[in-house]
């Protein structure tokens, strides 16, 4: 597939410029698939801390790609490429992040987006924070259904299920795995994220608790874990 250039046009060799935080966001942005290995490795050289270039590169260029798409300045293509050179990114900053706090363990969670869903972009970030700041996270992937979910929670012996969904067609599975679990008589603590829910919902639904991000979701996870 031919690489996008961008709402502002701005071409790959004009991108030399850039300082390497910069290059990382527009790789994103772009969707340069074939140059962010190279950018975070940059940004790396340069002392820029794996957390910071998740935090102030990647995250803030996914969103503006969501924000493009919603304006349809940007289309299925371009954020297909933008989420892989996402996800390229995030395999080589995992192992450094991981390496970073996660020596004490606060507690389990099973994480997973749900059945009929496969946005997992957000879900994989905030599954990474969790580590970072020392859950034990076992993160069944996406379209995961409420059997499974529940399954392997009851297997590793979560202490807390993490769902995430981005569409109002699938956030109703959420209600599904809670309801399941109350009949099944399971004892986990629910917590909830995606762009479509709100705190709202996680009363409606009987959920322990939601968070906007990936930052908030590790501060409800603590506690939630302390209850
Ligand atoms: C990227 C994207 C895609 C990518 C997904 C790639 C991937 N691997 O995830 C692709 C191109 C594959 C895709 C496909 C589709 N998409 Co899409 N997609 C998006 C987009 C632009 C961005 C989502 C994203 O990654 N955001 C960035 C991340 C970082 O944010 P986030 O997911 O919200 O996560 C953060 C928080 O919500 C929270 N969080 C997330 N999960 C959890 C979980 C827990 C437990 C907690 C505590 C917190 C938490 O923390 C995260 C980090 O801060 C959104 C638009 C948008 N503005 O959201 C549409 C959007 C979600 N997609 C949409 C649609 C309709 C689709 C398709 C049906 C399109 C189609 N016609 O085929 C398919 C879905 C197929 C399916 N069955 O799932 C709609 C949904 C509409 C709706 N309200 O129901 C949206 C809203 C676009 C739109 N405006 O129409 N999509």
């Amino acid at each position: 597939m031919e690489k996008f250039s961008g709402a502002a046009g701005e071409s790959k060799a004009s991108a030399e410029a850039l300082t390497p935080d910069k290059l990382v966001f527009e790789s994103v942005l772009r969707g340069w698939d074939d140059r962010i290995e190279e950018s975070i490795k940059k940004a790396l050289e340069a002392g820029i801390p794996a957390q910071k270039i998740v935090d102030d590169s990647l995250i803030p260029a996914i969103t503006l790609v969501g924000e493009k798409y919603d304006r349809k300045e940007y289309f299925l293509p371009q954020l297909i490429m933008s989420a892989d050179t996402m996800r390229k990114g995030f395999t080589v900053l995992e192992p450094l992040l991981a390496s970073g706090e996660g020596v004490r363990k606060e507690g389990k969670i099973v994480i997973a987006t749900v059945k009929g869903d496969i946005h997992d972009i957000g879900k994989n970030i905030v599954a990474l924070m969790l580590r970072n700041y020392g859950f034990d996270v076992v993160d069944l992937g996406k379209d995961v259904p409420a059997e499974t979910i529940l399954d392997r929670a009851v297997e590793v012996k979560a202490d807390i299920v993490a769902l995430s969904a981005l569409m109002t067609t699938t956030m109703t599975e959420m209600k599904t795995v809670i309801n399941l679990s109350r009949e099944r008589e399971l004892k986990f603590k629910f917590m909830i994220g995606g762009a479509v829910v709100d705190q709202n919902y996680a009363d409606e639904i009987g959920a322990d608790g939601f968070s906007k991000d990936a930052m908030d979701a590790v501060k409800l996870a603590r506690a939630l874990a302390l209850k």
